[in-house]
C-alpha cells in the first residue's frame, strides 16, 4: 500500500483515471469461495472487535450475499448513504490519481482476489482488503467526509512536497486505526479488519504501545509495511478525526521540517498512553531500512 507505482500511464485497457471494469461475471467459483471463506473467519472475530460503523455498514451493504461483491450493486446504497462509490482499477494507482478519486469520493479498490493459499498475506491490496476493509466504513458520513477530505488532502501535500508526512497520517488511522468507545477499544482500521492475526493482536495482545492520536504525533512517525504495527493510535471519536483533518496543514508542514521523526515503538514523554505495550513480539525483528 506504501510502495510508490512508478509509471504515470494507466495500463492497456485502463481508462485515463486508471479505472478499469469490475469484470464480476468472470470471478470462479473457487474466487467467491475465498471472499466467502475470508467474510466469515472475520465477521466472527470482528463482531465485538470492530467499532459500530463498521459493523454497521456491513449489513448496509449486505456483503456476503453471494461471494465477492458487484460494485455496481453496492453502489446504489452506499451513495445513497454518503455520495461515494466504488471503482475498479488494476492495482496500487499513482499517489496523484488515487487522491484524485478520494477527493471525488470514489474509491479505487483492486478486483483480483488472493488465492486459497494466501489467506493470510499478499502484497497488493485485492477486492478483501479493499471492500471488506475499507467499504464499511464509507457508508458513515462523518468518515465518508474525513476520506474526502484526506483526497484534498492529499493533492496540496503532492504539490507542496509532503506527501510522506501525510501518508502517515492515511497509514495510522485509515489502516490501523484504533477507536475508544463506551464498550472499550475497537477497531476501524481496514489494515486491522482484514487480516485474521492483526485482528486480535492490535487489541489484545501486550507487545503493541497503544497510544492517543494527536496529529503531529501521527505525522512524525513512520510506519511499518511488512509486519503487525509496533504502535497503534486511537482516536477518541470520528468526529475528533475529522476536525482534525480539516485545519489547514501547510503550517504544521513547515512546523514538521524542524522536528525528528519519532521511531515507530518509541513512546515519549509527551504521549497519553492508553496501553504501554511491552514490544515483545518486535523484539527481534528490526523494521527493514
Ligand atoms: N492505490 N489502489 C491503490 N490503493 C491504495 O491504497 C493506494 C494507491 N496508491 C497510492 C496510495 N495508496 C498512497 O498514496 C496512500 O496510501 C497514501
Ligand atoms: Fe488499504
Amino acid at each position: 500500500m506504501s510502495e510508490r507505482v512508478k509509471s504515470h500511464n494507466p495500463p492497456a485497457g485502463a481508462a485515463a483515471d486508471w479505472t478499469i471494469d469490475q469484470g464480476w461475471n468472470t470471478y470462479s467459483a473457487a474466487d467467491h469461495q475465498v471472499w466467502t471463506t475470508l467474510y466469515e473467519r472475520q465477521t466472527r472475530l470482528l463482531r465485538d472487535r470492530a467499532c459500530a460503523p463498521f459493523l454497521r455498514g456491513l449489513d448496509a451493504l449486505d456483503l456476503h450475499r453471494g461471494g465477492i461483491p458487484d460494485f455496481a450493486r453496492i453502489n446504489v446504497e452506499l451513495e445513497r448513504l454518503t455520495g461515494w462509490r466504488v471503482v475498479a482499477v488494476p492495482g496500487l494507482v499513482p499517489d496523484e490519481v488515487f487522491f484524485e478519486h478520494l477527493a471525488h469520493r470514489r474509491f479505487p479498490a483492486g478486483r483480483f482476489i488472493r488465492g486459497p493459499d494466501q489467506l493470510d498475506y499478499l502484497q497488493e491490496p485485492d477486492v478483501f482488503h479493499d471492500v471488506f476493509g475499507h467499504v464499511p466504513m464509507l457508508t458513515d458520513p462523518v468518515f465518508a467526509d474525513y476520506m474526502a477530505a484526506y483526497g484534498r488532502g492529499g493533492l496540496r501535500a503532492f504539490s507542496q512536497g509532503h506527501l510522506a508526512h501525510l501518508a502517515r497520517l492515511y497509514w495510522h488511522t485509515v489502516e490501523f486505526g484504533l477507536m475508544q468507545t463506551p464498550q472499550g477499544l475497537r477497531i476501524y482500521g481496514a489494515g486491522i479488519v482484514s487480516s485474521h492475526a492483526e485482528t486480535t493482536f492490535s487489541l489484545e495482545d501486550t507487545s503493541p504501545h497503544r497510544l492517543a492520536f494527536d496529529l503531529m504525533r501521527v505525522m512524525r512517525t513512520p510506519y511499518r509495511i511488512d509486519d503487525f504495527q509496533p504502535t497503534y493510535f486511537v482516536i477518541p471519536s470520528l468526529e475528533d478525526l475529522l476536525q482534525a483533518s480539516l485545519q489547514e496543514f501547510a503550517p504544521l508542514y513547515r512546523q514538521l521540517e524542524a522536528m525528528e521523526d519519532i521511531p515507530i515503538g518509541e513512546v515519549t514523554a509527551e504521549d497519553t498512553v492508553v496501553h504501554r505495550g511491552d514490544q515483545a513480539y518486535h523484539q527481534g525483528r528490526p523494521a527493514p531500512q
